[in-house]
Protein backbone atom coordinates (compact mmCIF):
# COMPACT_ATOMS: atom_id res chain seq x y z
CA UNK A 1 0.00 0.00 0.00
CA UNK A 2 1.35 3.56 -0.96
CA UNK A 3 1.00 6.42 1.78
CA UNK A 4 0.40 9.23 -0.53
CA UNK A 5 2.95 11.86 1.14
CA UNK A 6 1.32 15.13 2.39
CA UNK A 7 2.21 17.59 0.05
CA UNK A 8 4.61 20.58 1.57
CA UNK A 9 2.75 22.99 0.72
CA UNK A 10 -0.06 22.58 2.64
CA UNK A 11 2.30 20.99 5.46
CA UNK A 12 3.42 24.96 5.84
CA UNK A 13 0.07 26.57 5.27
CA UNK A 14 -1.34 24.58 7.53
CA UNK A 15 1.18 25.60 10.39
CA UNK A 16 0.93 28.69 9.32
CA UNK A 17 -2.79 28.94 10.04
CA UNK A 18 -2.24 26.93 13.41
CA UNK A 19 0.19 29.56 14.01
CA UNK A 20 -2.37 32.48 14.10
CA UNK A 21 -4.63 30.48 15.79
CA UNK A 22 -2.16 29.68 18.68
CA UNK A 23 -1.97 33.91 18.02
CA UNK A 24 -5.59 34.10 19.01
CA UNK A 25 -6.17 35.03 15.45
CA UNK A 26 -9.69 35.01 13.42
CA UNK A 27 -8.87 31.85 10.70
CA UNK A 28 -11.71 30.49 8.66
CA UNK A 29 -12.20 26.89 9.56
CA UNK A 30 -10.23 24.26 8.20
CA UNK A 31 -11.13 21.11 6.88
CA UNK A 32 -10.44 18.13 9.03
CA UNK A 33 -9.90 15.75 6.73
CA UNK A 34 -6.76 14.54 4.98
CA UNK A 35 -6.23 16.87 1.61
CA UNK A 36 -8.51 15.63 -1.03
CA UNK A 37 -8.58 16.75 -4.49
CA UNK A 38 -10.56 19.57 -3.71
CA UNK A 39 -7.67 20.55 -1.28
CA UNK A 40 -5.58 23.30 -3.01
CA UNK A 41 -8.55 25.55 -3.64
CA UNK A 42 -10.20 25.40 -0.07
CA UNK A 43 -6.25 25.89 1.30
CA UNK A 44 -5.64 28.98 -0.96
CA UNK A 45 -9.23 29.89 0.31
CA UNK A 46 -8.30 29.19 4.14
CA UNK A 47 -4.18 30.76 3.62
CA UNK A 48 -6.53 34.01 2.27
CA UNK A 49 -8.65 34.08 5.37
CA UNK A 50 -5.84 33.96 7.96
CA UNK A 51 -5.81 37.13 9.84
CA UNK A 52 -3.66 36.73 12.38
CA UNK A 53 -4.74 40.39 13.92
CA UNK A 54 -8.64 39.76 13.43
CA UNK A 55 -8.80 43.61 11.41
CA UNK A 56 -10.68 41.42 8.54
CA UNK A 57 -7.34 42.50 6.27
CA UNK A 58 -5.90 38.69 5.67
CA UNK A 59 -2.56 38.52 6.64
CA UNK A 60 -1.10 38.26 2.90
CA UNK A 61 -2.44 41.69 2.05
CA UNK A 62 -1.07 42.93 5.19
CA UNK A 63 2.21 41.89 3.94
CA UNK A 64 2.42 41.35 0.71
CA UNK A 65 0.17 44.01 -0.60
CA UNK A 66 -3.52 43.37 -2.14
CA UNK A 67 -3.94 42.23 -6.01
CA UNK A 68 -7.45 43.08 -6.21
CA UNK A 69 -7.80 41.21 -9.98
CA UNK A 70 -4.99 38.48 -9.88
CA UNK A 71 -2.48 39.85 -12.24
CA UNK A 72 0.39 39.82 -10.54
CA UNK A 73 -0.08 43.37 -9.85
CA UNK A 74 -0.15 44.77 -6.36
CA UNK A 75 -3.12 47.26 -6.48
CA UNK A 76 -3.23 48.19 -2.98
CA UNK A 77 0.08 48.13 -1.08
CA UNK A 78 -1.28 48.13 2.50
CA UNK A 79 2.52 46.77 4.32
CA UNK A 80 3.98 50.57 2.18
CA UNK A 81 0.80 52.59 4.00
CA UNK A 82 1.89 50.88 7.32
CA UNK A 83 -0.46 47.80 7.33
CA UNK A 84 1.24 45.15 9.50
CA UNK A 85 -0.56 41.89 9.91
CA UNK A 86 -0.05 41.51 13.54
CA UNK A 87 -1.80 45.06 14.46
CA UNK A 88 -5.33 46.02 13.75
CA UNK A 89 -5.22 48.50 11.27
CA UNK A 90 -8.59 50.57 9.92
CA UNK A 91 -8.52 52.24 6.14
CA UNK A 92 -10.76 55.36 5.75
CA UNK A 93 -10.71 57.46 2.08
CA UNK A 94 -11.78 60.44 3.11
CA UNK A 95 -13.51 62.75 0.24
CA UNK A 96 -15.25 66.10 0.46
CA UNK A 97 -16.81 68.72 -1.06
CA UNK A 98 -15.60 72.26 -0.89
CA UNK A 99 -15.34 73.58 2.59
CA UNK A 100 -16.48 70.91 4.43
CA UNK A 101 -12.97 68.55 4.96
CA UNK A 102 -12.13 68.27 8.37
CA UNK A 103 -9.07 69.97 9.65
CA UNK A 104 -5.59 68.38 10.11
CA UNK A 105 -5.92 68.66 14.10
CA UNK A 106 -9.43 67.08 13.58
CA UNK A 107 -7.66 64.16 11.95
CA UNK A 108 -4.89 64.10 14.91
CA UNK A 109 -8.19 63.20 17.64
CA UNK A 110 -9.67 61.04 15.77
CA UNK A 111 -6.05 58.70 15.24
CA UNK A 112 -5.56 59.79 18.89
CA UNK A 113 -8.73 57.84 19.47
CA UNK A 114 -8.52 55.01 17.75
CA UNK A 115 -4.66 54.57 19.02
CA UNK A 116 -5.95 54.59 22.46
CA UNK A 117 -8.89 52.30 22.32
CA UNK A 118 -8.52 49.54 24.61
CA UNK A 119 -7.76 46.35 22.49
CA UNK A 120 -4.77 43.93 22.50
CA UNK A 121 -2.92 43.08 19.37
CA UNK A 122 -1.20 39.89 18.65
CA UNK A 123 2.12 41.68 18.40
CA UNK A 124 1.77 43.03 22.12
CA UNK A 125 0.62 46.81 21.44
CA UNK A 126 -2.94 48.05 22.54
CA UNK A 127 -5.31 50.42 19.77
CA UNK A 128 -6.39 50.33 16.18
CA UNK A 129 -4.23 52.28 13.59
CA UNK A 130 -6.56 53.77 12.02
CA UNK A 131 -5.55 55.02 8.16
CA UNK A 132 -6.90 58.40 6.96
CA UNK A 133 -7.11 59.19 3.50
CA UNK A 134 -8.01 62.73 2.78
CA UNK A 135 -5.43 63.24 -0.41
CA UNK A 136 -2.83 66.28 -0.45
CA UNK A 137 -5.42 69.46 1.48
CA UNK A 138 -5.48 66.74 4.52
CA UNK A 139 -2.08 67.41 4.92
CA UNK A 140 1.18 64.56 4.66
CA UNK A 141 0.12 62.66 7.28
CA UNK A 142 -3.14 61.80 6.04
CA UNK A 143 -2.64 61.77 2.56
CA UNK A 144 -2.36 57.92 1.07
CA UNK A 145 -3.37 59.13 -2.59
CA UNK A 146 -7.12 58.76 -2.61
CA UNK A 147 -8.75 61.65 -0.70
CA UNK A 148 -10.41 64.42 -3.24
CA UNK A 149 -12.32 67.15 -3.64
CA UNK A 150 -16.00 66.31 -5.40
CA UNK A 151 -18.48 68.34 -7.08
CA UNK A 152 -20.78 70.53 -4.76
CA UNK A 153 -23.93 69.03 -4.03
CA UNK A 154 -25.72 70.68 -1.31
CA UNK A 155 -28.86 67.86 -1.17
CA UNK A 156 -27.39 64.43 -1.91
CA UNK A 157 -30.95 62.90 -2.65
CA UNK A 158 -31.78 60.12 -2.95
CA UNK A 159 -28.98 59.52 -0.61
CA UNK A 160 -27.78 56.21 -0.47
CA UNK A 161 -27.41 56.17 -4.43
CA UNK A 162 -26.54 60.23 -5.03
CA UNK A 163 -23.49 58.82 -2.82
CA UNK A 164 -22.59 55.68 -4.48
CA UNK A 165 -22.54 57.79 -7.28
CA UNK A 166 -19.62 59.79 -6.14
CA UNK A 167 -18.22 56.37 -4.30
CA UNK A 168 -17.96 55.07 -8.04
CA UNK A 169 -16.66 58.32 -9.78
CA UNK A 170 -14.07 58.76 -6.84
CA UNK A 171 -12.57 55.80 -5.16
CA UNK A 172 -10.78 53.24 -7.29
CA UNK A 173 -12.61 49.67 -7.04
CA UNK A 174 -9.38 47.62 -5.59
CA UNK A 175 -9.73 49.69 -2.69
CA UNK A 176 -13.02 48.77 -1.73
CA UNK A 177 -11.77 45.67 0.06
CA UNK A 178 -9.49 47.56 1.95
CA UNK A 179 -10.73 51.17 2.45
CA UNK A 180 -14.52 52.18 4.00
CA UNK A 181 -15.26 55.40 2.32
CA UNK A 182 -16.71 58.70 3.73
CA UNK A 183 -17.66 62.03 2.29
CA UNK A 184 -16.94 65.09 4.26
CA UNK A 185 -20.88 66.89 2.21
CA UNK A 186 -23.40 69.52 3.18
CA UNK A 187 -27.01 67.87 3.47
CA UNK A 188 -28.85 64.46 2.33
CA UNK A 189 -32.59 64.01 1.70
CA UNK A 190 -32.83 67.92 3.30
CA UNK A 191 -32.53 66.11 6.54
CA UNK A 192 -30.47 68.46 8.11
CA UNK A 193 -28.99 65.55 9.93
CA UNK A 194 -25.56 65.38 11.00
CA UNK A 195 -24.38 61.92 9.09
CA UNK A 196 -25.35 58.78 8.12
CA UNK A 197 -23.73 55.15 7.59
CA UNK A 198 -26.64 53.85 5.50
CA UNK A 199 -26.44 50.26 7.27
CA UNK A 200 -24.73 48.45 10.28
CA UNK A 201 -22.37 47.36 9.75
CA UNK A 202 -21.36 49.17 6.38
CA UNK A 203 -18.18 50.57 4.08
CA UNK A 204 -19.54 53.95 3.49
CA UNK A 205 -20.38 56.94 5.73
CA UNK A 206 -20.70 60.65 5.47
CA UNK A 207 -20.83 63.42 7.38
CA UNK A 208 -23.07 66.51 6.45
CA UNK A 209 -22.80 69.78 8.55
CA UNK A 210 -22.79 72.20 6.05
CA UNK A 211 -23.92 75.82 5.41
CA UNK A 212 -27.24 75.05 3.97
CA UNK A 213 -28.84 73.92 7.05
CA UNK A 214 -26.75 76.63 9.12
CA UNK A 215 -24.69 74.81 10.79
CA UNK A 216 -22.03 75.63 13.34
CA UNK A 217 -19.66 72.96 12.70
CA UNK A 218 -16.52 72.86 15.57
CA UNK A 219 -13.70 70.28 15.62
CA UNK A 220 -15.50 68.52 18.42
CA UNK A 221 -18.60 68.15 15.90
CA UNK A 222 -16.95 66.86 13.13
CA UNK A 223 -14.90 64.59 15.23
CA UNK A 224 -17.68 63.60 17.37
CA UNK A 225 -19.72 63.10 14.19
CA UNK A 226 -16.96 61.54 12.34
CA UNK A 227 -16.37 58.43 14.99
CA UNK A 228 -19.98 57.93 15.57
CA UNK A 229 -20.64 57.49 11.92
CA UNK A 230 -17.41 55.35 11.46
CA UNK A 231 -18.98 53.62 14.54
CA UNK A 232 -22.43 52.56 12.93
CA UNK A 233 -19.55 51.37 10.06
CA UNK A 234 -17.89 49.00 12.35
CA UNK A 235 -21.31 47.37 13.52
CA UNK A 236 -22.64 49.92 16.50
CA UNK A 237 -25.74 51.56 17.49
CA UNK A 238 -27.60 54.39 19.34
CA UNK A 239 -28.71 51.95 22.15
CA UNK A 240 -25.43 49.69 22.40
CA UNK A 241 -27.79 46.59 22.99
CA UNK A 242 -30.84 47.67 20.63
CA UNK A 243 -31.66 51.12 19.49
CA UNK A 244 -32.26 53.49 21.70
CA UNK A 245 -30.82 56.68 22.67
CA UNK A 246 -29.90 58.93 25.37
CA UNK A 247 -29.10 55.96 27.83
CA UNK A 248 -27.42 57.39 30.98
CA UNK A 249 -25.33 54.42 31.95
CA UNK A 250 -24.25 53.91 27.61
CA UNK A 251 -21.18 56.20 27.68
CA UNK A 252 -19.89 56.08 24.17
CA UNK A 253 -19.97 58.78 21.21
CA UNK A 254 -22.91 56.53 19.50
CA UNK A 255 -25.38 57.87 22.24
CA UNK A 256 -26.45 61.16 21.15
CA UNK A 257 -26.07 62.59 24.35
CA UNK A 258 -22.53 62.41 23.95
CA UNK A 259 -21.49 62.84 19.78
CA UNK A 260 -20.81 66.18 19.84
CA UNK A 261 -19.19 66.99 22.90
CA UNK A 262 -18.06 63.57 24.12
CA UNK A 263 -18.56 61.92 27.69
CA UNK A 264 -17.56 64.90 30.55
CA UNK A 265 -15.28 63.14 32.89
CA UNK A 266 -14.68 64.29 36.33
CA UNK A 267 -11.49 65.02 35.11
CA UNK A 268 -12.82 67.75 33.16
CA UNK A 269 -12.01 66.00 30.09
CA UNK A 270 -14.19 64.86 27.35
CA UNK A 271 -14.11 61.13 25.84
CA UNK A 272 -15.13 61.33 22.11
CA UNK A 273 -14.85 57.77 21.89
CA UNK A 274 -16.97 54.46 21.55
CA UNK A 275 -17.56 52.77 25.11
CA UNK A 276 -14.80 51.24 27.49
CA UNK A 277 -17.14 49.40 29.97
CA UNK A 278 -20.78 48.38 30.39
CA UNK A 279 -22.64 50.02 33.82
CA UNK A 280 -24.74 47.66 34.94
CA UNK A 281 -28.76 47.85 33.45
CA UNK A 282 -31.09 50.76 34.57
CA UNK A 283 -34.28 49.52 35.51
CA UNK A 284 -36.47 52.66 35.14
CA UNK A 285 -39.41 51.49 36.96
CA UNK A 286 -36.87 51.07 39.97
CA UNK A 287 -34.25 53.31 39.78
CA UNK A 288 -31.56 53.10 43.09
CA UNK A 289 -30.65 56.65 43.92
CA UNK A 290 -28.29 56.21 45.91
CA UNK A 291 -26.41 53.98 44.00
CA UNK A 292 -25.61 56.20 41.01
CA UNK A 293 -24.61 54.27 37.92
CA UNK A 294 -23.91 51.35 40.27
CA UNK A 295 -20.22 50.64 39.32
CA UNK A 296 -16.90 51.53 40.35
CA UNK A 297 -15.71 51.99 36.77
CA UNK A 298 -17.61 55.05 36.35
CA UNK A 299 -15.60 56.72 39.52
CA UNK A 300 -14.08 59.16 36.69
CA UNK A 301 -17.09 59.62 34.28
CA UNK A 302 -20.34 61.67 34.91
CA UNK A 303 -23.73 61.58 32.79
CA UNK A 304 -26.10 63.13 31.63
CA UNK A 305 -30.03 62.34 32.03
CA UNK A 306 -33.76 63.23 31.54
CA UNK A 307 -35.76 65.19 34.48
CA UNK A 308 -39.51 64.11 34.17
CA UNK A 309 -39.67 67.99 33.20
CA UNK A 310 -38.11 67.61 30.29
CA UNK A 311 -34.68 69.02 31.76
CA UNK A 312 -31.47 67.40 31.26
CA UNK A 313 -29.25 67.46 33.99
CA UNK A 314 -25.32 66.40 34.52
CA UNK A 315 -24.32 64.32 37.25
CA UNK A 316 -21.30 64.15 39.26
CA UNK A 317 -18.83 61.00 39.55
CA UNK A 318 -20.81 58.21 37.95
CA UNK A 319 -20.24 55.84 40.99
CA UNK A 320 -21.67 58.18 43.18
CA UNK A 321 -25.62 59.15 44.29
CA UNK A 322 -28.02 60.42 40.94
CA UNK A 323 -31.28 62.22 41.59
CA UNK A 324 -32.90 60.49 38.72
CA UNK A 325 -36.58 61.34 39.50
CA UNK A 326 -35.14 65.51 40.10
CA UNK A 327 -37.21 65.40 43.89
CA UNK A 328 -33.72 67.39 44.95
CA UNK A 329 -32.73 64.33 46.94
CA UNK A 330 -30.91 60.80 46.39
CA UNK A 331 -32.40 58.55 48.32
CA UNK A 332 -35.41 57.31 46.31
CA UNK A 333 -36.13 54.24 44.50
CA UNK A 334 -37.30 56.19 41.57
CA UNK A 335 -40.10 55.08 38.95
CA UNK A 336 -39.12 57.78 36.08
CA UNK A 337 -37.67 57.37 32.16
CA UNK A 338 -34.44 58.95 32.45
CA UNK A 339 -33.70 58.95 28.62
CA UNK A 340 -36.38 61.41 27.55
CA UNK A 341 -38.59 59.19 25.95
CA UNK A 342 -42.49 58.18 27.38
CA UNK A 343 -41.72 54.73 28.12
CA UNK A 344 -40.18 53.06 31.69
CA UNK A 345 -37.95 49.90 30.17
CA UNK A 346 -34.57 49.06 31.66
CA UNK A 347 -31.62 50.22 29.66
CA UNK A 348 -28.89 48.07 29.14
CA UNK A 349 -25.47 49.58 27.73
CA UNK A 350 -22.54 47.85 25.90
CA UNK A 351 -18.94 48.14 25.94
CA UNK A 352 -18.69 49.01 22.38
CA UNK A 353 -14.81 48.44 21.97
CA UNK A 354 -15.27 45.04 23.17
CA UNK A 355 -17.81 44.60 20.13
CA UNK A 356 -16.59 46.52 17.37
CA UNK A 357 -16.81 44.35 14.41
CA UNK A 358 -14.16 44.97 11.39
CA UNK A 359 -15.05 43.83 7.50
CA UNK A 360 -18.48 45.97 7.49
CA UNK A 361 -19.74 45.73 3.72
CA UNK A 362 -16.64 45.12 1.40
CA UNK A 363 -14.49 45.25 3.54
CA UNK A 364 -11.88 42.19 3.67
CA UNK A 365 -13.30 41.09 0.68
CA UNK A 366 -15.93 38.65 1.97
CA UNK A 367 -19.60 38.57 1.07
CA UNK A 368 -20.60 41.53 1.92
CA UNK A 369 -22.27 42.46 5.17
CA UNK A 370 -24.92 44.39 5.43
CA UNK A 371 -28.12 43.65 7.77
CA UNK A 372 -31.38 45.14 8.60
CA UNK A 373 -31.15 48.25 9.94
CA UNK A 374 -33.84 49.79 12.55
CA UNK A 375 -35.35 53.20 10.87
CA UNK A 376 -34.12 54.72 14.20
CA UNK A 377 -30.36 54.23 13.45
CA UNK A 378 -30.51 55.55 9.52
CA UNK A 379 -31.14 58.96 10.97
CA UNK A 380 -29.09 60.93 12.45
CA UNK A 381 -28.74 63.87 15.62
CA UNK A 382 -29.96 67.07 13.35
CA UNK A 383 -28.85 70.72 14.32
CA UNK A 384 -32.23 71.23 15.91
CA UNK A 385 -32.47 67.91 18.05
CA UNK A 386 -28.76 69.00 19.47
CA UNK A 387 -30.06 73.01 20.29
CA UNK A 388 -33.39 71.39 22.25
CA UNK A 389 -30.79 68.84 24.06
CA UNK A 390 -28.84 71.91 24.97
CA UNK A 391 -31.44 74.52 26.20
CA UNK A 392 -32.87 71.91 28.14
CA UNK A 393 -29.42 71.51 30.00
CA UNK A 394 -29.52 72.58 33.79
CA1 LIG B 1 -5.19 41.34 9.42
CA1 LIG C 1 -3.35 44.66 10.49
CA1 LIG D 1 -11.29 59.75 -3.68
CA1 LIG E 1 -34.72 61.86 43.98
ZN1 LIG F 1 -26.07 57.27 14.44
Amino acid sequence: MRIRPRPALFATLSSLVLTAAAAGGAVAAIPPEAPSAAAPASLAAAVLATDTDGDSLPDTWETNGYDANGDGVIDVNLPAMGATANKKDLFVEMDYMSGRLASTAAFDRIKAVFAAAPISNPDGSTGIRIHLDGGAAAGSAYNLGGGNQVPYDSNLQPAVSQTDAIKNANFASARKAVFHYMLWADDYDNSCSSGNAFAIPNDTFIVTMGPKCNWTVTENRNVGTFIHELGHDLGLTHGGSGSVNYKPNYLSVMNYFFQFDGVPRTSGANWFSYSSFAPPALNENSLKESVGLNTSAAATWKTYWKCPNGTTRTSGAGNAAIDWNCDGDTVDTASTSINGDSSKTTLTAQNNWANIRFGGGDVGGGSPQKTQTPASELREMTQQEYENLKTTMR
